[in-house]
């Protein structure tokens, strides 16, 4: 071999290295492409834990029931990994259920649950009620009923979803999907957490807390639910943060509306990032919940983090003028979910009541009951296991204005608010709807093809005697010719005094 040979030889040796290099090079950039986007996702085992008949290839019995008190568990997974989204939808007879069933969820083992909160509130539906919400982190649709949930919730040894009901009578029947990722997750890694608390009323000359938490994470959200028990406004209130320990604030807000992003008082609105799912106005009475996800823009904590709201707002005397424009007197029911990411074991800084003192105490009037040795004409009892005592009462009006009258007693002289518990379908007519002779509700359409009692609520609040008191249905026309009502209950609900107006000097 000549030298000019040894070293075309030598030449072509090294091009077929480099190439096979530059191979070699290749292929390790195609299986380990860029992480953080969708199209280049970080690779994991996509898994879930579901409530799917174990006799998938011939059985449909895809839901659990749980008895009052019973805890299931939903999702028992096994790190490292990260839930990454979780679905319910679930089935109640009890008035409220969304928030006598709780969900806990437990991160590497630890016996008290990171996450603890009703259903409803977790998913930013306060008191007790069901209504659709559209937000980037949690979403509700079908009036409700379907809850989806996108927090994303890291784990390293082990995670635990368990969702328990809390009524004392009935029961409830739930659908659920836990999807998670079995991945790598790094050693410091901060865990969701979310809790609920209450007071009703906040004490006055403090503000309604929020969170108080300990270690070192992030802020990420917040849902507040008010019900006014006084009429005027409640939301005077500023957000107040104080990180690490501040003794003053180190975030002010302005107002309770001006945390939840929106401006002089609230309306229903749903943002990716914030939002008020339910709004009743400034009436006595009034619900309100309103949540604010700190997505873009968390607050970050490197030892403690207190978040607090004042309560301060106006409120009327009985002949509507101002009791005081900037003060907290007001006596309402504050609830709430606060949302972050911290490190380690978190403090508690609440405990939860139980599922009785979580609701406005309410009264149901069985008229089924009541009225049964007696039925007007054109009523009969009607059975379902959809209401509160599986029994209702079904009113087919022969004509146009025929009336159904419900007398029903109230035992103690009071305030309260009247809800007629009833039951839309798709052969239900249109009323009008009286109380003691007063017009409330004018042309109610029943009509619904979907099957769930609900709530319909008389005017705002009324001063009723011990005795009897009668609600009045009257039919209306009905284009559809459909003319049927099918009521549960009659639901009375107390609330506050007037404050009583000094006497003039
Ligand atoms: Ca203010
Ligand atoms: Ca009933």
């Amino acid at each position: 071999m000549t030298f000019q040979m040894k070293r075309l030889y030598f030449m072509c040796l090294m091009v077929v290295c480099i190439v096979l290099i530059g191979f070699a090079l290749k292929k390790e950039e195609l299986t380990d492409y860029p992480v953080g986007s969708m199209e280049y996702p970080e690779r994991a085992v996509t898994l879930r834990a579901s409530s799917y008949d174990l006799n998938w290839e011939n059985g449909n019995d895809d839901s659990r029931v749980f008895e009052p008190g019973q805890t299931l568990t939903l999702a028992e997974l096994e790190g490292p990994g990260r839930i990454t989204h979780i679905w319910f939808t679930i089935t109640g007879i009890e008035r409220g259920y969304p928030r006598s069933t709780m969900i806990r969820i437990y991160w590497d083992g630890q016996d008290e649950p990171a996450v603890e909160s009703p259903l409803g509130d977790f998913f930013a539906v306060g008191h007790g009620m069901s209504v659709n919400v559209n937000s980037s982190r949690v979403a509700t649709s079908s009036f409700g009923r379907a809850y989806n949930c996108y927090w994303m919730m890291p784990f390293r040894k082990s995670a635990r979803v368990t969702v328990t009901n809390e009524s004392k009578d009935h029961k409830i029947r739930l659908y659920w999907y836990v999807d998670w990722e079995k991945r790598s997750v790094p050693s410091d890694v901060p865990y969701f957490h979310a809790q609920y608390r209450q007071e009703n009323p906040p004490p006055q000359g403090q503000d309604y807390l929020l969170a108080d938490i300990e270690g070192r994470g992030h802020y990420v959200g917040t849902v507040l639910s008010v019900r006014m028990s006084q009429p005027g406004w409640f939301g005077e209130g500023d957000d107040r943060f104080y990180v690490d320990g501040a003794e003053t604030p180190t975030i002010h807000g302005t107002g309770s509306e001006d945390y939840f992003n929106d401006a002089w008082t609230f309306r229903t609105v749903n943002r990716p990032n914030y939002g008020v799912s339910i709004w009743e106005g400034m009436n006595i009475g009034g619900r309100m919940t309103a949540y604010r996800w700190h997505v873009s823009d968390p607050v970050f904590f490197d030892k403690s983090l207190k978040v607090t709201i004042e309560h301060k707002g106006n409120t009327f005397y009985e002949d509507m003028t101002v009791v005081g424009g900037y003060t907290d007197r007001r006596p309402d029911f504050y609830s709430s979910v606060a949302f972050w990411y911290q490190q380690g074991k978190a403090k508690r800084f609440s405990k939860i009541p139980p599922a009785e003192e979580r609701m406005v105490p309410y009264t149901l009037i069985q008229v089924d009951e009541t009225l049964a040795d007696a039925l007007p004409e054109n009523v009969v009892i009607h059975e379902s296991p959809m209401f509160t005592n599986k029994k209702g009462l079904l009113f087919t009006p022969a004509k146009e204005s025929d009336a159904f009258e419900i007398p029903f007693e109230v035992a103690e002289e009071g305030n309260y608010l009247v809800f007629v518990r009833l039951w839309p379908l798709i052969d239900a007519g249109t009323f009008d709807f009286y109380l003691d002779g007063q017009l409330l509700v004018r042309s109610e359409d029943l009509y619904a093809d979907q099957h769930f009692v609900t709530d319909l609520k008389l005017g705002h609040m009324h001063k009723l005697t011990k005795g009897i008191h009668t609600v009045k249905a009257v039919n209306q026309y009905s284009k559809r010719g459909t003319h049927n009502l099918v009521v549960d209950a009659i639901v009375l609900e107390p609330v506050g005094q007037f404050e009583e107006k000094p006497a003039q000097p």
